[in-house]
Formats: C-alpha cells, sequence, structure tokens
C-alpha cells in the first residue's frame, strides 16, 4: 500500500468509523474504567468534536491530550482529528516546566488534562498565553481552577458529527520526543501515516487480525503505543485493553492479561526483563490468552528472548521503530525470527547503511542506518537546525548503527552517540549488555565508554544484581570472566559499577548518557 492509495482527502477518524457498518457492538475497547463499542467510542468522539468547535478549534489548531491511557483519551484524540485539529498527545511523566515549554511550543488553545497531572499545568497556567480551556479528564468542573469536567463537558453535545474533509497529508498529531540533549523535539504525522503504519507492519508484517485483542504495557502518547494498541487493532476491527498504571507495576500488567485475556502483548524489553524476573510468572498467572509479543523501543538482547521462550514457548517479535517513522520500520516477523537482531527490511520500507560521509558500508560492517518510507515525518517543529541533520531529502537519519549479517538480518549496534571504539575497533555496548545479561545475577545493565588511564575508551558496566546475589569484589570478577568467556575478549567491561537501578526516560530507556557523569 502506498499513500496515493488512499484518498487525497482522507481523515483518520477512518480508523475509528470504518468498524460502524460491520461491528458497532462490538467491544472496541476493555478498561477497569469501562468497556466501550465502536458505536458507543464514535458518538463519544463526535461529541468531543463539536465540544471542540464550539470552543473555536478548527483545522490545523494543536490540541493537548495529556492524560492516562482510557476510554477519555481516546475519546479526545479521535474528536480532535475529525474536526482537522491536532492531537498533541503528552509524556504523563513530564515536570511543569516541560509542560510550560510545550504548551508554548504548539500553541494549543484547549487541553484535556487528567485529574492527576492538573496541579502541574495549573502551576504554569499563567506562563501560557495561548491556553484558553482546560477539559478534565478524571476529574470534576472546578469554577475556582478554571477547569470543566470532561464527563459534564461532552454530555449536552450533539452525537452526530460531519468529519472535516482534511487532506490526507494535512497533520494529524504530534508528538514530543526527548533527545539526549536539548529541548524536546516535535515530531508531527499525517493522516495518511496512521492507515499506512497500520498496513504496512500491523497487517503485512505482524499480521493482525479481527480476532485480537491487544495490549499493550508502553502508553498511548507514545507512538509505539498509539500504533499497536489503537491505531492498528481498530484498522482491522480488533478490540484493545487500556491500562492506566504504570509498565513497572508487574503484578498489576499480569491481572490485566489474566482478566481481558489479549492475544498481543506489547513491552519494552525492560518490561520482558522485569516480568520474567517473578519466579511465578507462568505458575501462577495464566498467559495463555497470548499468541504474540512485540518489543521496542530499544534493543531486545537474545538471552531475554530465549528466557521468555523458554518459560512462556511465546516468540517475540522485536522491531525497531522511531517516532519519527511513526511506528516499526524494520522488524522479526512471525516465523522468520532470528533473536537478538531487528530482524529484516520489510516493503514500504528502504533501508541503508552508510559510513560518516553517507557512502554505503560493505555488507557486514557497522555504519548510521537510514530509512526511507512514506511515513516519515517532514521536520521537527520549530527546530530548523536539528531538522537538518535528520531529515536528509527522502532519507531519514535513524542515529542507530547497525549491521547486516550474511543472512541478511540487521544487528542494532547502539545509537551514534553511544557506539565505542576499543583499540580501534567498534565495540557496541549493547553486545557486551546482552553478554552480562546472560549470567544469572545480572537484573539489568548499561555499558557506556571510560577512558582509561591511557585515555583510551573502555567499556564500563553498570549494573543491578538481581535478588538472592551480593554485589561486591568476586561478583565483578564473575561477571568479567564471564564476558570473557561469551564475546571477544577485548569487548568485556574493565570495570563494573554496582547500581541500585538505572536512569531510564519515560517510555523506559536507559539513558546511557546519564551513567556518563556517575562514578
Ligand atoms: C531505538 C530501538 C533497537 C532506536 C518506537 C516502536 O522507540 C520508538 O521511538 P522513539 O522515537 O525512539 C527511536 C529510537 O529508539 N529503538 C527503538 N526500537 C528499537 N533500538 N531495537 C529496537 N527494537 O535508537 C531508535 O532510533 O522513542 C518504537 C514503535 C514506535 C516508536 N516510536
Amino acid at each position: 500500500m502506498r499513500a496515493a492509495d488512499l484518498p487525497l482527502y482522507y481523515n483518520a477518524v477512518d480508523i475509528l468509523e470504518r468498524n460502524l457498518p460491520e461491528r458497532a457492538d462490538k467491544v472496541a475497547l476493555y478498561s477497569d474504567e469501562r468497556t466501550v463499542t465502536f458505536a458507543q467510542m464514535s458518538s463519544a468522539v463526535n461529541q468531543v468534536g463539536n465540544g471542540l468547535r464550539g470552543l473555536g478549534v478548527g483545522h490545523g489548531d494543536h490540541v493537548v491530550v495529556l492524560s492516562l491511557d482510557g476510554p477519555d483519551w481516546v475519546a479526545a484524540f479521535f474528536g480532535t482529528l475529525k474536526i482537522g485539529a491536532v492531537a498533541a498527545s503528552l509524556n504523563t511523566l513530564l515536570t511543569a516546566r516541560e509542560y510550560a515549554y510545550i504548551f508554548r511550543d504548539c500553541r494549543a488553545s484547549v487541553a484535556f488534562v487528567h485529574a492527576m497531572i492538573l496541579p502541574k499545568i495549573l502551576e504554569v497556567r499563567a506562563e501560557l498565553p495561548h491556553l484558553r480551556h482546560i477539559v478534565v479528564i478524571g476529574g470534576p468542573t472546578d469554577p475556582a481552577a478554571g477547569v470543566v469536567g470532561f464527563r459534564e463537558w461532552i454530555v449536552d453535545k450533539p452525537t452526530m458529527l460531519e468529519a472535516e474533509a482534511t487532506h490526507r497529508e494535512d497533520i494529524c498529531c504530534l508528538n514530543y520526543s526527548s533527545g539526549t540533549t536539548g529541548e524536546p523535539k516535535g515530531i508531527l504525522h499525517a493522516h495518511k501515516d496512521l492507515p499506512l503504519t497500520a498496513q504496512l507492519w500491523g497487517v503485512n508484517v505482524l499480521g493482525l487480525r479481527e480476532s485480537d485483542r491487544t495490549f499493550a504495557v508502553a502508553k498511548l502518547f507514545f507512538t509505539f503505543g498509539t500504533g499497536g494498541n489503537l491505531i492498528f487493532p481498530w484498522y482491522v476491527g480488533a478490540s484493545i485493553v487500556l491500562y492506566p498504571g504504570p509498565p513497572a507495576a508487574a503484578a498489576n500488567v499480569l491481572r490485566h492479561i489474566e482478566q481481558y485475556r489479549p492475544t498481543i502483548l506489547y513491552n519494552a524489553p525492560t518490561g520482558y526483563s522485569m516480568l520474567l524476573a517473578m519466579d511465578d510468572l507462568t505458575t501462577a498467572h495464566d498467559l495463555s490468552s497470548l499468541r504474540l509479543c512485540v518489543s521496542a523501543g530499544e534493543s531486545l538482547p537474545a538471552p531475554i528472548w530465549h528466557a521468555w521462550k523458554e518459560r512462556t514457548g511465546l516468540d517475540i517479535i522485536d522491531g525497531i521503530g522511531s517516532t519519527e517513522n511513526y511506528h516499526i520500520f524494520l522488524s522479526n516477523r512471525p516465523g522468520d525470527i532470528r533473536p537478538g537482531s531487528s530482524g529484516k527490511p520489510f516493503d514500504g520500507y528502504g533501508l541503508r547503511i552508510v559510513d560518516e560521509g553517507g557512502d554505503d558500508v560493505p555488507p557486514g560492517e557497522v555504519g548510521n542506518l537510514l530509512v526511507r518510507g512514506e511515513t516519515a515525518s517532514l521536520a521537527y517543529l520549530h527546530q530548523y537546525a536539528r531538522s537538518q541533520q535528520t531529515f536528509l531529502g527522502e532519507w531519514l537519519n535513524t542515529g542507530d548503527k547497525y549491521r547486516v549479517d550474511a543472512d541478511g538480518y540487521y544487528w542494532h549496534c547502539g545509537r551514534s552517540d553511544d557506539m565505542l571504539k576499543v583499540g580501534g575497533i567498534w565495540v557496541s555496548p549493547v553486545e557486551v549488555e546482552s553478554a552480562l545479561l546472560g549470567h544469572e545475577a545480572v537484573l539489568e545493565c548499561a555499558v557506556i565508554g571510560q577512558a582509561d588511564e591511557r585515555d583510551l575508551v573502555k567499556p564500563k558496566a553498570f549494573v543491578v544484581v538481581r535478588e538472592g546475589f551480593e554485589a561486591g569484589e568476586a561478583l565483578e570478577r564473575a561477571l568479567i570472566a564471564h564476558c570473557r568467556d561469551h564475546m571477544a575478549e577485548y569487548k568485556r567491561p574493565r570495570w563494573i559499577v554496582f547500581v541500585p537501578g538505572l536512569p531510564k526516560t519515560a517510555t523506559g530507556k536507559i539513558q546511557r548518557f546519564r551513567l556518563r557523569n556517575l562514578g
């Protein structure tokens, strides 16, 4: 499928409404809060759209959606799209300062904000001249605070609404992605990108079907979650399970799987490793509804893949995606998995691995991964210089180091800024981490480069020890010996620092750059 196969005037509310003729009364969404059918969701979306128009929101305006995962998040999102406005779905874990920056950057006049996050927005509201209305999800109208409750706000709005005839290339959503340095980057996507990613990866690679039920530990504000746990399943008429809690609450994650019986699970590698740390994962919990698991966000080390397979019998499909491409653009696929790799290219995306001068590297060598495809964003909002470094005409610079093996599988070798050269040879921190994770005492770890006494960079590991093992010199020696046995010797970490936890982004990625400032 190509963008040109979509109607010229296409509104991505189609992803929801295409289900109305044949399955209006099917449950579209399961959550502790309530279950919602496609017809009920469509009515709520129309009420939101009418409500937004009443507040003066129109084509191209940004509307903030800042809420925990639940039915109202979805209604706010599609209601915004339906009137041709742009949904800026924000990470729920940012600081008041970061929200102030983002609200000003996107000039939202209306924001849907969850009651639990509201205090942070009220704290900086005086600095947000464009913000005229706050609709509170999960809370009541409060005239003193100048906010209106979502339920009360939509109740009297008409349930019928004509969709805005948006161009398929009109922008429909905005996500902010934090870089290693600098302000967050606003990444814009068009209506066309939603059905395209749904077809190219969700259907063609993952094999989603109407009978599926998806569940993501990743949240809807992250396009890994929006695509995987909303857009793709609804595109094929499947149902979704939403969970508002934190990814780290393993018991609650498992309870959702047992109660709502999803067939597909989306998680980050750290999420799988956290579940694997539970001794009673498979004895006390029923995972039998699952048929397939997906991992993205960072590379999934082969030991985790094998442990998950051994304990649950389930395959994990690891694919690399990015907010810039909306979703996964290089992936393993059911029946064709090489554990530890990101799989192979698939129809819809072209890939190149190039050296610093932009020339293709010989097969097998590590280089910078460029990707070409029709779902790429065009630029970072208001960030000309950074846009120029990333969006190189038809190619997009992923910032990732990759190599291809003799069988055509792509192996992630870290970020451009994380790669190490040891003795003149590239060492991927990911590979060292993978070796360490193969040792039973290691729960989590991260490897960075550290200059030795001769100012030559060597790998250094930060390790979180699994319960029941003791951090100390003996374990340090054992881990280094383990790495010696499992990798080329020069790749072994020269120092091991035991830490209680690793710094991570809100989306669960380990922030190696922050470790560089630690001891
Ligand atoms: C890294 C991976 C190795 C890689 C994302 C699936 O992660 C997502 O988007 P972000 O914009 O980050 C993109 C960067 O994260 N990465 C992601 N997945 C993998 N590295 N193996 C992987 N499987 O550095 C990439 O450039 O936060 C993932 C779907 C949608 C997404 N937005």
